[in-house]
């Protein structure tokens, strides 16, 4: 098929009359610009590639709007938050979890996600036995995805110990918890559906992994494949992996874990200028979940210094708290205007600020989520997203400031259409399981209580 669009985002800035050929497969075959568009279809506005989500926790979308209330001693922090989020997890059962990562799912399409990398932890049933199927629910996670038309990075969470020193888990932690013998069979039954996701894996932080159990899981899965893992998100972290191993949770990845392409450090959020330099230097992904970061109180990641250092990152929604990449970017980029006192301090040269944030997390996304998207161009798959010119904030811009408006100016629905290897999964801002799919969640809901 044969898409022709009024102006696109291509790798080397925006282009007008862009005409963009597809296979069966779902893979863009030419792009031209200044083209006419006899015998193609019409895109009804202005394209750019669709995001990659590179960390999604797709149950927590059930929490949104549900830990506001402060403590009786308002010492409410991303620990207070962890449990609540841990009572949730002790309520959810399959349906459960596949109704809220379809609600989570749509939402993504809808907010111009094409494809998600989940972290996947859940693993065992309420008292922490593994389900018949081991896998249950992973396909679970799977089965959601395919709902909402996204393809996902599926990646199943080794998770051990409750803290640094190989500490046992708490009960809280036990539908997690793996040992290497049954996460490794957790991986051969994810194998046999293999045709519907791209398979990664993720030890799911310092705190959850000894040494020795991140590089033998990390040795579990094929030369190439995504390895994700939280680090250095919270201060405390930072203090307790000091106190135990004498260095800071990104300097000891990057002494023991050998970083390189396949690897994506979620958060990083506290480095220092040493770790900055090497993280950068790695050629690892920094998964950057800007709205869930502020939302937890996290702290700011060090933009400024550490794309300055040619250092790649993403975005992901993360705790779905917010499911927008444009939200993202827009949290990313404030997030070190307040620190600098500056303006456009991500910018790259010869870009708007938008547009250069758009295409880096677009790319730095593919590479996390081993995924051949990312970018309009010849081999990569046509996940495009088409933006919504009826939203005022976009009207009469020059194609240039386009995603300048949808992250930064007052945009409501910067997406029309969704498209995931050539065909439609949202038109005009509608997904045609948005109604079921909320019916469900609803539902769902309602019998959690
Ligand atoms: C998670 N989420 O795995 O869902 C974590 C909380 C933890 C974030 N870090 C649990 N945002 O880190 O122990
Ligand atoms: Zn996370």
């Amino acid at each position: 098929m044969k898409y022709h669009a009024p102006y696109a985002l291509l790798p080397d800035g925006w282009s007008a009359s862009v005409a963009i050929d597809i296979d069966d497969a779902g893979t863009i075959q030419g792009v031209n610009a200044a083209a006419d568009a006899a015998r193609c279809e019409r895109l009804a506005g202005p394209v750019v590639p669709a995001m990659p989500n590179l960390h999604s926790h797709a149950f927590q979308r059930a929490l949104a709007g549900r830990t506001g209330r402060a403590a009786a001693n308002h010492d409410d922090s991303f620990w207070s938050w962890r449990s609540v989020m841990y009572e949730l997890v002790g309520r959810l059962d399959p349906d459960a979890v596949e109704a809220i990562a379809a609600q989570a799912y749509v939402e993504m399409a809808k907010a111009g996600y094409a494809c998600v990398a989940e972290f996947h932890y859940l693993h065992h049933d309420p008292e922490g036995d593994p389900y018949a199927d081991p896998a249950e629910l992973a396909l679970r996670v799977v089965a959601a995805a395919q709902t909402a038309g996204l393809r996902l990075t599926l990646l199943p969470v080794f998770y051990a110990h409750a803290g640094f020193g190989g500490q046992p888990p708490a009960r809280e932690q036990r539908r997690f918890v793996h040992a290497l013998d049954s996460f490794a069979r957790l991986l051969d039954a994810l194998r046999a559906h293999a045709s519907h996701f791209t398979l990664g894996v993720a030890p799911h932080s310092l705190r959850a992994v000894t040494r020795e159990e991140l590089l033998q899981v990390v040795r579990m899965v094929e030369p190439g494949a995504p390895i994700h893992i939280h680090a250095a998100e919270q201060t405390r972290e930072v203090d307790e992996c000091y106190a135990a191993t004498g260095m800071r949770p990104v300097e000891w990845l990057l002494a023991y874990a050998r970083l390189d392409e396949r690897w994506c450090v979620v958060h990083a959020t506290h480095m220092t200028e040493r770790e900055i330099a090497g993280l950068a230097a790695s050629d690892a992904v920094a998964g950057l979940a800007p709205t869930t970061e502020s939302d937890l109180g996290d702290g700011a990641f060090p933009g400024v210094a550490y794309l300055a250092a040619g250092g790649r990152f993403g975005v992901g929604s993360d705790s779905n708290t917010a499911i927008s990449p444009f939200a993202e970017l827009r949290q990313l980029e404030w997030s070190q205007r307040v620190r600098t006192h500056r303006r456009n301090v991500l910018a790259t040269d010869g870009a708007t600020i938008g547009t250069g944030l758009w295409q880096r997390a677009a790319m730095g996304g593919a590479q996390a989520l081993a995924q051949p998207v990312g970018a309009i161009a010849p081999g990569r798959r046509a996940d495009l997203v088409v933006l919504n010119e009826l939203d005022p904030a976009l009207a009469l811009q020059a194609p240039e400031n386009l995603l300048d408006a949808a992250i930064f100016g007052p945009a409501v629905a910067p997406v029309r259409d969704l498209i995931v290897a050539g065909r439609f999964v949202v038109r005009e801002g509608r997904h045609p399981r948005e109604e079921a799919v909320l019916a469900r969640y609803r539902d769902t809901l309602r019998r959690l209580g």
